[in-house]
């Protein structure tokens, strides 16, 4: 099971500008001296992490990335200007290899972290530093440098900000299909899911967070019944967990109260870290019922957990509510990173 995202570019930095050959032209001086001026050396080009990224998904549209060339050297001494460095931004977390030889080339694990990766061509000499007793006239100067050209492979692993919980049947796979690019597969009978899935959720042009969909869970997972509570680990580095409930489990003697509070113990048995982590509630499935018997339903399902933090209704299914649910996380994250940001951020 692997969470990444990967991404192959290309990077040229620019080549170095041409050495000029050039002698001194003054009134009353018969033969100046040379004074061709050096190219200017090609730019580089340069990886930075930043935090406002989280996915490689944007190098599909671009694929390579060239710095410019370093300008030519002029006569009376002038150097060529030097091309501009090409700064590319990827998510904190990118692991960058090359391709050609698999070398890891670094890994850019905090904000603002960079990684020159294509270094541009020196500039040529221009004729002035080849003069000497013997030559007071050089004719020689130096083309410039090719800059460096390699091909990446840029490899993020994803990192989940948000995961789902629930009993099985509670919809998590649902959701996930519902707000991100992610297809687990999704049945009516329980433990339809076996891995954890991540999806990247986008809300609005330039963010996004990722969430996680992991298998169901069901009391006395701590001791092993059904698949268990190994997969919560994949929990661990969330920010935020959604526990997703059922309003209308098909079977009248279920009661989601009771279901809801059995999956808070076994995550306090998982992790009692974990299970302190903020979790918000998310009524599921409120297309099953009319609306006032969804109020009234979650209005009691809130008040005898004595919930106290968020809540939510939707259904995945038909996306009432997935977009104001996603917003609301996408702000929390927003608040929570700028409080406290995670290893790796600035
Ligand atoms: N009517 C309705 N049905 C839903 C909704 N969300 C999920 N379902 C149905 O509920 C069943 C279970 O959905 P899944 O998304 O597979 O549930 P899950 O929580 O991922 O289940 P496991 O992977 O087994 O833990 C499927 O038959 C879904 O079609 C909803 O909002 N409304
Ligand atoms: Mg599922």
């Amino acid at each position: 099971m692997k969470f990444v995202d990967e991404a192959k570019i290309k990077v040229q930095a620019g080549d170095g500008g041409r050495g000029m050959v050039s002698f001194r032209r003054e009134k009353f001086v018969p033969f100046g001296g040379p004074d061709g001026g050096d190219g200017g050396d090609g730019g580089s080009v340069t990886l930075v992490a930043d935090p406002g990224l989280n996915t490689l998904a944007d190098f599909r549209y671009q694929r390579s990335f060239k710095a410019r060339n370093g300008e030519p050297g002029g006569s009376r001494d002038c150097s060529g200007k030097g091309g501009e460095n090409l700064e590319v931004a990827v998510p904190v977390g990118t692991v960058v290899y090359d391709v050609d030889t698999e070398e890891t080339l670094g890994d850019l694990t905090a904000a603002g972290e960079r990684l020159l990766v294509a270094r541009g061509g020196k500039g040529g000499l221009g004729n002035q530093h080849f003069k000497s007793s013997t030559n007071r006239t050089p004719r020689k100067a130096t083309p410039g440098y090719p800059g460096e050209k390699r091909e990446l492979r840029l490899e993020l692993k994803l990192l989940a900000d948000v995961g789902l919980l629930g009993l099985p049947n509670a919809g998590k796979s649902t959701l996930i299909s519902a707000v991100s690019a992610a297809r687990p597969k999704v049945a009516e009978y329980p433990f339809t899911t076996l891995h954890p899935n991540l999806g990247v959720v986008y809300v609005g042009h330039h963010q996004s967070f990722v969430m996680a969909d992991i298998p169901g869970l069901i009391e006395g997972a701590a001791e092993g019944a059904g698949l268990g509570i190994r997969f919560l680990k994949h929990l661990q580095r969330t920010r935020l967990l959604l526990h997703l409930v059922d309003i209308a489990p098909p079977d009248p003697q279920s009661d989601p109260v009771k279901d809801a509070r059995s999956i808070v113990a076994e995550l306090k048995k998982f992790s009692p870290e974990l299970a302190k982590r903020e979790r918000w509630l998310v009524l599921n499935k409120i297309d099953l019922l009319p609306p006032d018997e969804v109020e009234q339903r979650c209005r009691e399902i809130v008040r005898r957990l004595r919930f106290k933090g968020p809540v939510f209704r939707i259904s995945g299914a038909t996306r009432d509510g997935t977009d104001a649910l996603c917003r609301a996380v996408m702000a929390r994250l927003d608040e929570l990173r700028a409080a406290q940001p995670a290893e790796g951020e600035g």
